[in-house]
């Protein structure tokens, strides 16, 4: 078959079953174009995108401003690896520190080598600012964690799908209940302890939101034991849960947003996804002097990291965020989304709960976690024109782009109060 000819969803996904590694189970649908909150399928039906790439499409699909820079920057350079210096990156090394509010920035390309990136920075932080023994630094992670899928980060969960058959793995993690501020207290009575590694709300786990006070509690106990507190927004981050930062109130975030939240400023910063606007893989490690000054040359890197047009498109992916004040939109659409949602709960058997913060939501299906009624409800919201995926059998996530209207989320809202009415197990 020619790869010009027109593909129908049968056509590709029998494509990707037949040569491709088959490590993912896709939701049946085959896109091929998107705009906005829209994507369309290769037959030509429109849905509404509530998944986002995870949260990589914050600011819709093929944002003509972004994509506009990535095509002028294409055009002249694209790629000149570390070893020479280019005109681009200094330029967005500058804008996304005072962006965030830190000193430096170390960029990568996706959020795995980021945490990796982070990881590493703190182990030679301990030994050489801290005083930790040879190879004996430690860090402290929560479980139920998702930092990526490298054998390090994957050395940090506990999920079984994740990590059985993939030892040995790497040494020097401390594993503890998230959310609860007793057990970082007690993890952190070792001397050997570098860094604290958490996510602000915990994606994977199912949008598990902690308790108000859990991020700026946990910052205050790392402070105090001189530890780093490392926070991986790669998921919630630029202005995803309706303010810049989920874990930082004193960055870019308007007054409004930051009054009720605690203000808590990571000592490293973990980003990605989004930086880009889910154009390229774009990721960053940001942190103050005290801490990035101990990577020197050759220390670590990466051939794409800081390439010229990353930095050109992640510079307009973050005017966007800023320019259409796509924290202030998640923020009220999300009280608009979980206050509907909320109804529904009252109303129906179906759903027991919702949760989560601005536009990153999960609603809790009334089945048991081995069911397969969450991804049944996700078929029916793609017949009916809306794209969710489930997570954990009974765990739907809710996260459309941040560009979306108020009237396209009233939409939203009623066709899944419709899918979710008109569902029978
Ligand atoms: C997949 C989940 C989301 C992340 C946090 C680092 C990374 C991620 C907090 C790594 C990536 C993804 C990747 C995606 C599924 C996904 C995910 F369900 F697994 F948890 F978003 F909800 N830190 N998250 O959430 O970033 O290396 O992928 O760029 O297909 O594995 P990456």
């Amino acid at each position: 078959m020619s790869v010009l000819e027109r593909m129908t969803s049968q056509d590709a996904i029998a494509l990707e079953n037949k040569y491709g590694a088959q490590n993912y189970h896709p939701l049946p649908v085959v896109l091929s174009r998107g705009e906005g909150v829209y994507v369309w399928d290769v037959e030509g039906k429109k849905y509404y995108d509530f998944l986002s790439a995870y949260s990589a499409v914050n600011q819709g699909h093929c944002h003509p401003r972004i994509i506009s820079a990535l095509k002028e920057q294409a055009e002249n350079l694209t790629l000149t690896s570390r070893a020479f210096y280019n005109d681009m990156l200094g330029k967005y090394e500058k804008y996304i520190t005072e962006y965030f509010g830190f000193d430096r920035v170390l960029p990568m390309n996706t959020g795995a080598e980021a945490v990796e990136t982070a990881i590493k920075i703190a182990r030679k932080w301990g030994y050489e600012k801290k005083g930790i023994p040879a190879n004996q630094a430690k860090i402290v992670v929560c479980q139920n964690n998702f930092h990526g899928r490298t054998i390090t980060i994957i050395s940090a969960s506990n999920d079984p799908i994740a990590t059985e058959n993939f030892g040995p793995f790497t040494p020097g993690i401390v594993s503890i209940r998230y959310n609860d501020i007793n057990a970082l207290q007690e993890a952190l009575k070792d001397p050997n302890v570098a860094a604290f590694l958490v996510e602000p709300i915990q994606g994977e786990a199912g949008v598990y939101v902690p308790d108000e006070n859990y991020i700026r509690e946990a910052h205050e106990l790392c402070r105090e034991k001189n530890v780093l507190f490392i926070s991986d927004e790669v998921q919630t981050g630029i202005a995803r849960t309706g303010r810049l930062l989920a874990s930082c109130g004193t960055c870019s975030c308007t007054d409004r947003l930051c009054s009720d939240t605690p203000d808590v400023k990571p000592d490293m910063l973990i980003l990605g996804k989004a930086l880009s606007g889910g154009v390229l893989p774009v990721s960053a490690v940001l942190a103050n002097n005290t801490i990035m000054e101990v990577i020197r040359p050759g220390n670590h890197g990466s051939t794409f990291g800081g390439n010229p047009l990353a930095c050109a498109v992640a510079i307009a992916a973050l005017e966007v965020v800023r320019d259409e004040d796509l924290a202030e939109n998640a923020f009220v659409l999300g009280e608009l989304f979980r206050s509907e949602m909320e109804k529904l709960v009252g109303e129906s058997d179906l759903v027991r709960l919702v949760r989560g913060k601005g536009l990153l939501n999960a609603i809790v299906i009334n089945d048991s976690e081995d069911s397969s009624t969450a991804w049944d409800i996700c078929m029916a919201l793609k017949e009916n024109g809306l794209l969710a995926k489930p997570t954990h059998g009974n765990i739907i996530r809710f996260a459309p782009p941040l560009v979306m209207t108020e009237e396209q989320m009233l939409d939203c809202i009623s066709i899944i109060k419709r899918t979710l009415k008109a569902f029978k197990k």
